[in-house]
């Protein structure tokens, strides 16, 4: 059996290889995402994203309780970009959810990747690959942070919850900068703590203020409040995980048209600007002519202008995109 093959019929090792591959950057991993693309948009993508510490992987841990007991197998990547070594806060992550590490129904595994692979988000996306290739029903992506990195990734998810925990005053204010529009679901966990209310009232107002939004897409983000540790209100959660996955998938499609359109052109755009840069780079550095240009920006005997328009108009006429 070919790797394709293994991981088509769920073999963990050839899985677990292959993910491996992609967040260490090596190339034979795009020769095998090219045969597992195919066979892949049949996974419900979640993303799972907010502030160091509010909880995010217990509360993973409770939907992949949820999702088994509903009958779905679940994959699930931990993503931290800013670990500087894989062991730490995913460690954590991993030590958290473990007690579903014997169930075959569940793939764990986490992604440190930095610059490699065109990327956090290109490796995020092919490992989501491999996950839905491998057949799981529901893919869980946990990344940490609430800003552009953040906002990026969970693109790649059908529904995105957005975790807060109550008094988040500050961060109601970083979600209002930026990536308000990426919740579908927002989450306000540890609802045992004071200032639920206050905090839910907060948000309310938020998105009613976010007019755009609803006329763009015609979802009005939905709020739930939980308590992770005790397993509380995770089933209302899933319910309006649901209603959300209903409404992108009903019957018209229109909706989920337009969002695999959105998905599929991102996805293309981000790969040609990553293989025309590195194919440039390379052979620029390889020739030394990187340094003769830097020398001579230097000097001021030419402008950065004018030679970018050189170098692409010479590149994109005679030079290749290697295959792999
Ligand atoms: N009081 C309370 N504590 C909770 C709740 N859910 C999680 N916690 C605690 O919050 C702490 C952080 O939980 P994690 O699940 O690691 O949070 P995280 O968002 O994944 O953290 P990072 O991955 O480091 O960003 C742990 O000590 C949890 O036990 C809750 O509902 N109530
Ligand atoms: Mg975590």
């Amino acid at each position: 059996m070919s790797s394709t093959e293994k991981i088509l019929a769920g073999d963990l090792r050839s899985v677990a290889r292959l993910i491996r591959h992609i967040d260490d950057g090596l190339p034979e991993a795009r020769a095998i995402l090219k045969e597992l693309y195919p066979h892949t948009g049949r996974a419900y993508v979640i993303g799972v994203t907010g502030s160091p510490g509010v909880g995010k992987s217990t509360l993973v841990d409770r939907m992949i309780q949820n999702l088994r007991a509903r009958g779905k197998t679940v994959g699930v990547l931990a993503v931290d970009p800013t670990s500087p070594f894989s062991g730490g806060a995913i460690l954590g992550d991993r030590i958290r959810m473990q007690r579903h590490s014997t169930d075959e129904g569940v793939f764990i595994r986490s992604l440190a990747t930095r610059g490699h692979f065109g990327g956090l988000t290109a490796s995020t996306r092919g490992a989501i690959a491999v996950l839905d290739a491998m057949g799981k029903d529901y893919i869980l992506v946990e990344t940490v942070g609430v800003g552009q990195d953040e906002v990026e990734i969970v693109r790649a998810a059908h529904t995105t919850l957005i975790v807060l925990i109550p008094g988040m005053g500050d961060d109601i204010q970083a979600i209002k900068a930026g990536i308000l529009e990426a919740g579908d679901v927002f989450v306000i966990n540890k609802a045992d703590r004071d200032g639920v209310q206050k905090t839910r009232q907060e948000l309310m107002m938020m998105i009613d203020m976010d007019k755009d939004r609803k006329t763009k897409k015609g979802w009005k983000p939905t709020i739930f409040l939980t308590e992770a540790l005790k397993n509380e209100g995770i089933e209302g959660l899933m319910d309006g995980i649901e209603d959300h996955r209903a409404f992108l998938f009903k019957k018209e499609g229109t909706i989920r048209d337009q969002f695999e359109r959105d998905k599929a052109q991102m996805e293309l755009l981000d790969l040609v600007k990553q293989d025309v840069v590195q194919t440039i780079m390379d052979h620029l550095t390889h020739t030394g002519q990187w340094q003769e240009f830097i020398e001579d920006l230097v000097q001021k005997k030419v402008d950065p202008y004018s030679l970018s328009e050189k170098i692409i108009g010479r590149y994109l006429n005679d030079c290749q995109i290697p295959t792999s």
